[in-house]
């Protein structure tokens, strides 16, 4: 692929959007590769995905604004239906994403974001929906998702005003779950990037959700966001049907087991080696 690597550490899959002379922008052969990406995940050994952008400087700058600029109306529908497809594929992969977000993350970089489980981002990052200053709304699922994540108030301001947000100010919101720093000697130099130590933190997470068992681990990301989309009585009927899911699984028996093992005896296994059947 040209525009999208992937590489596997352990448990962990890392998908790279590769496009970095044009900081990483979307258009539509990037979302055909990040598609084929997604699906040649081995999803027997990774037990998590991080996304990100290469380079410091942009996680992902937008749709690619020269391809959409001389798109019709049905080239355009078109477009969105294939970001659209992605960033759902995404969001309903089966195990969770956690977006490393690297710079800026403006329109369809901060709406695909949007799409993974968890977003960390560099002390340098930049988060908008600047669309309405090109004359168009968001079109990958940014009104709806960034709506929901940071309250309809905060998702309208942010859309209307097309104003850009450092990652201070994303975290206050609760649009990001961390913010990763550079770090400094004494004098003040850079001694490791914030994208280094982004990549290290997000790795970091992304371990220690590979750890745990994962037939739990993507029941759980199920239950969240299918319970989320209908009301509390069907919601925890949801939570019921994947919660029973789990049990007679080997990783339930291991997981019990290893507790049971270690009120006995503290001495015994405390890893519990999970087989994810
Ligand atoms: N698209 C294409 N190229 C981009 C780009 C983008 N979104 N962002 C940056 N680039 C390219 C620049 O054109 C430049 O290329 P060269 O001129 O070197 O060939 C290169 O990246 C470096 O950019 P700059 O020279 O501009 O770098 P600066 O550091 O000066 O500025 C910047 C960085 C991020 C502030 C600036 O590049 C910028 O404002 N970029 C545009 C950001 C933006 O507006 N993003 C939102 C795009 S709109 C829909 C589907 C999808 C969408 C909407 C509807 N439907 C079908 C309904 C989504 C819309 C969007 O995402």
């Amino acid at each position: 692929m040209e525009f999208v690597l992937y590489e596997q550490k352990d448990a962990i899959g890392i998908i790279t959007i590769n496009r970095e002379k044009a900081l990483n922008a979307l258009n539509s052969q990037v979302l055909d590769e990040l598609n084929e990406a997604f699906d040649a995940v081995d999803l027997n050994t990774v037990r998590c995905l991080i996304l990100t952008g290469a380079g410091e400087k942009s996680f992902v700058a937008g749709a690619d604004i020269g391809e959409m600029s001389t798109l019709t109306k049905a080239e355009g529908e078109a477009f969105g239906k294939k970001g659209n497809d992605v960033f759902r594929k995404i969001e309903t992969f089966p195990i969770p994403v956690i977006a490393a977000i690297n710079g800026f993350a403006l329109g369809g970089g901060c709406e695909i974001s949007m799409s993974c489980d968890i977003r960390i981002c560099s002390e340098n990052a930049m988060f908008g929906q600047p669309e309405v200053g090109l004359g168009i709304t968001p079109g990958f699922g940014g009104t709806q998702r960034l709506a929901r994540l940071v309250g309809a108030g905060m998702a309208k301001q942010m859309i209307y005003t097309a104003r850009n947000i450092k990652a201070d100010e994303a975290y206050r919101i609760g649009l990001v779950n961390e913010v990763v720093k550079a770090t400094v000697d004494e004098e003040g130099n850079v001694t490791v990037s914030a994208k280094e130590n982004l990549m290290a933190a997000a790795e970091k997470m992304a371990a220690s959700i590979a750890k745990n068992a994962p037939i739990a681990v993507r029941n759980c990301k199920k239950a969240i966001n299918d319970g989320l989309e209908v009301d509390m009585d069907k919601a925890v009927v949801i939570e019921e049907k994947l919660f029973g899911d789990c049990f007679e699984t080997e990783d339930q028996k291991a997981g019990m087991g290893n507790f049971l093992k270690k009120k006995d005896d503290p001495t015994k296994v405390k890893v519990v080696d999970f087989k994810n059947c």
